[in-house]
C-alpha cells in the first residue's frame, strides 16, 4: 500500500479541479470557464487497492494580484505548495496562450524538488492550440502525460504513474488520511460545501464581474424530516445594483440559481432539499469570509 499527497497546480482554468473531481468520480472542487473559480485549498481524499492519495487543489497562482482577495487566495496556494508533498501535478492548458503568469507559476514549480509531472490539459480541443508555445517544457520534465480531464482521456495511465512515483511505505503517516469523513473531502464542512455550489452556479449564471463580487453563506442545515433537509443560505454581493441582477426580473434570477443549487445537493446528499436562498447587499465580505 502507498500513501502521498499530490499537489495539484497551474494557472486558473486549466482544469485542475475538472480532473480532481472525474479522478475521484464525485465532484469535491466547484468548476467554470471563468478564474478565481476555486477560492479554497481543498484536500480530497483517493483510495483504491494500490494505496490513499490526497489531492490538494489549488486555487491557482493570478497574475495580477490587485484585488485584496485574490492576494488572500495567492498567499494560502502559496502556503500549500510548501507543504510537505510527495508528487507535483503542473497542468497547463495548450488552448490558451503562454504568458507571465505561466512563467511565474513554472518558477514556482521549478524551485520544487519533488517528482513532478507535467500534465497537458484539454486535449479533446484541436483549436485553437498554443501546444508549439510548451512543447520545451516536455523536455524538462521527467513525466508527461496529454490528457482530457472532462472526457477521462489518458486519466487512468496517469494516476497509475502517481502511484509509481509514490514510495512504498506502508508505515508512513498522513494524519489527514486518518481522518473519518464521510466525504472524500477532508478540510472542507458541508456548509462550506453547499455554499460552494452556491457560488457555482453564480459563477456559471451570472455575467460581467458579478461573480467576483459575489459569495456564498450558508447559515443553517436542519433536517426536517428523514427524507427532507432545510437549508438557508445567502448570497452577498458588493452593491445594491448586482443585488438586483441577482434576483432578477420578479425574483426570476434567484430562484433559477436556488433551483440548480437544490438539485445537486439534492442528488449529492440523495435527500429532498428546501433551499431558503437570498440576496444581501454585504461590501465587506471579503474581510469577513476570507480571512
Ligand atoms: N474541453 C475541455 N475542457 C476542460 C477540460 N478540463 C477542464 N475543462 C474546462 O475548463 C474550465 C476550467 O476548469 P476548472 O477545473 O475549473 O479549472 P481550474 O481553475 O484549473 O480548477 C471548465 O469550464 C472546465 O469544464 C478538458 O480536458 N477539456
Ligand atoms: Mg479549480
Amino acid at each position: 500500500m502507498k500513501t502521498g499527497k499530490i499537489l495539484l497546480i497551474g494557472r486558473p482554468n486549466v482544469g485542475k479541479s475538472t480532473f480532481l473531481n472525474n479522478v475521484l468520480n464525485q465532484k469535491v472542487a466547484i468548476t467554470s470557464p471563468k478564474p478565481q473559480t476555486t477560492r479554497f485549498i481543498i484536500k480530497a481524499l483517493y483510495a483504491d487497492e494500490r494505496g490513499k492519495i490526497i489531492f490538494v487543489d489549488t486555487p491557482g497562482i493570478f497574475g495580477r494580484t490587485k484585488d485584496p482577495l485574490s492576494k488572500k487566495i495567492n498567499e494560502k496556494s502559496l502556503a500549500a505548495i510548501h507543504e510537505n508533498v510527495d508528487v507535483l501535478i503542473y497542468m497547463i492548458d495548450h488552448t490558451i496562450r503562454r504568458d507571465f503568469e505561466e512563467a511565474r507559476i513554472l518558477g514556482i514549480v521549478r524551485a520544487i524538488k519533488k517528482p513532478k509531472i507535467l500534465v497537458i490539459n484539454k486535449i479533446d480541443i484541436k483549436e485553437p492550440s498554443y501546444l508549439p508555445q510548451y512543447i520545451y517544457l516536455e523536455s524538462e520534465f521527467q513525466h508527461v502525460f496529454r490528457i482530457s480531464a472532462l472526457k477521462k482521456q489518458h486519466v487512468k495511465p496517469l494516476l497509475q504513474k502517481i502511484f509509481d512515483l509514490l514510495p512504498e511505505d506502508s508505515l508512513k503517516k498522513i494524519p489527514e488520511i486518518e481522518q473519518k469523513t464521510p466525504y472524500p473531502l477532508l478540510n472542507i464542512d458541508s456548509k462550506t460545501f453547499i455554499a460552494e455550489l452556491i457560488r457555482e452556479k453564480v459563477f456559471l449564471m451570472m455575467g460581467e464581474e458579478i461573480p467576483y463580487s459575489t459569495t456564498a453563506v450558508v447559515d443553517e442545515i436542519r433536517e426536517r424530516s428523514d427524507e427532507l433537509t432545510y437549508i438557508k443560505a445567502r448570497i452577498l454581493t458588493t452593491n445594491d445594483r448586482y443585488k438586483k441582477m441577482l434576483i432578477g426580473e420578479g425574483g426570476r434570477k434567484i430562484k433559477e440559481i436556488g433551483s440548480f443549487a437544490r438539485k445537486e445537493v439534492a442528488l449529492a446528499t440523495g435527500k429532498k432539499i428546501y433551499l431558503n436562498l437570498t440576496v444581501q447587499t454585504d461590501p465587506h465580505w471579503q474581510e469577513v469570509y476570507y480571512s
